[in-house]
């Protein structure tokens, strides 16, 4: 059988390191990533060993400020994993899911794992309807709870089920102003970039990200591009960087209005 990696990722405190302990047991590798000290974890799935676990630290964005920021990306955008399961709390989901689309751009295929189950049923602030946020994402949603050892059967199933048909998913799409900026940027780049990524690459450049300094760009190139990024600024009369995070701000407002459902609104509808 191929071997194939899935990448655990969320925010800090959503309970990969739980998850990851109940996915791989004791089949644990542990040491440090390259040049930093912090913990580099991996390991194989219970009962099916050709699926490598990898555990990445947590992080609240996929810009490169941290070193936590700076080996998530990495790995995702250079190791090319065959999956990520990104892990939420689901009790603050709003926040998680701003992660969520920044992994859905670098264009592995994605399950969301809402962890904290146990925890939303019992603060009855809100539920949240996950065939909804799965089909307006168009990824696999999974309700868990690490802590409880709830439902990761179904998440296991659902890894596999993605392992053995491999799957790419559509990214999110934002303000049409936006999208066509990206769109000309990824002709740009097109041929430099393999199909999976292009959207990643133009999304970087766009934000003006010194990470992608490394692409190989003509003069020519990169003039299109700073024109396409200084109209897109008029346009919206804002910095390129703060228009992709108010275009993914939007999204999940968007997203919530549609999935959560406040406890307060339902039982004011049942009156
Ligand atoms: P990480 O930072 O993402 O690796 O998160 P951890 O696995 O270290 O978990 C952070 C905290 O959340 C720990 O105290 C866990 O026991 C707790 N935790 C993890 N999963 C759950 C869960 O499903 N429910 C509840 N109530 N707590 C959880
Ligand atoms: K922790
Ligand atoms: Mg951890």
């Amino acid at each position: 059988n191929k071997q194939c990696t899935v990448a655990l990722a969320g925010n800090p405190n959503s309970g990969k390191t739980t998850l990851f302990n109940l996915l791989t047991g004791s089949h644990q590798h542990i040491g440090n990533w390259p040049g930093v000290t912090v913990e580099k974890k991996s390991g194989r799935l219970k009962n099916n060993p050709d699926i490598i676990i990898q555990d990445l630290p947590g992080t609240y964005s996929l810009s490169a400020y941290s070193p936590e920021e700076v080996i998530t990306r990495n790995f995702l955008i250079n190791d090319k994993p065959e999956q990520i399961i990104n892990v939420l709390d689901a009790t603050n989901i709003e926040r998680n899911l701003y992660f969520s689309l920044q992994l859905m751009e670098t264009g592995v295929p994605i399950i969301l794992a809402l962890n904290m189950l146990d925890l939303l049923v019992k603060q009855r602030q809100y539920r949240i309807d996950t065939k909804k946020l799965s089909y307006l994402l168009n990824v696999p949603v999974v309700s868990i709870s690490a802590l409880k050892k709830k439902n990761i059967n179904q998440l296991t199933k659902q890894v596999i089920a993605n392992t053995d048909q491999p799957q790419t998913y559509p990214h999110p799409v934002y303000d049409k102003r936006l999208e066509s900026a990206l769109s000309m940027i990824e002709e740009q780049i097109d041929g430099i970039i393999e199909a999976d990524q292009l959207r990643w690459y133009a999304i970087k450049l766009f934000e003006r990200d010194e990470a992608v300094g490394h692409l190989k760009l003509t003069a020519q190139q990169q003039t299109e591009i700073d024109n396409i990024i200084d109209t897109a600024e008029k346009l919206f009369n804002d910095d390129s960087d703060s228009i992709v995070v108010n275009a993914r701000y939007d999204y999940i407002e968007r997203i919530i209005n549609m999935c959560v459902v406040r406890t307060s609104d339902f039982s004011m509808s049942m009156s």
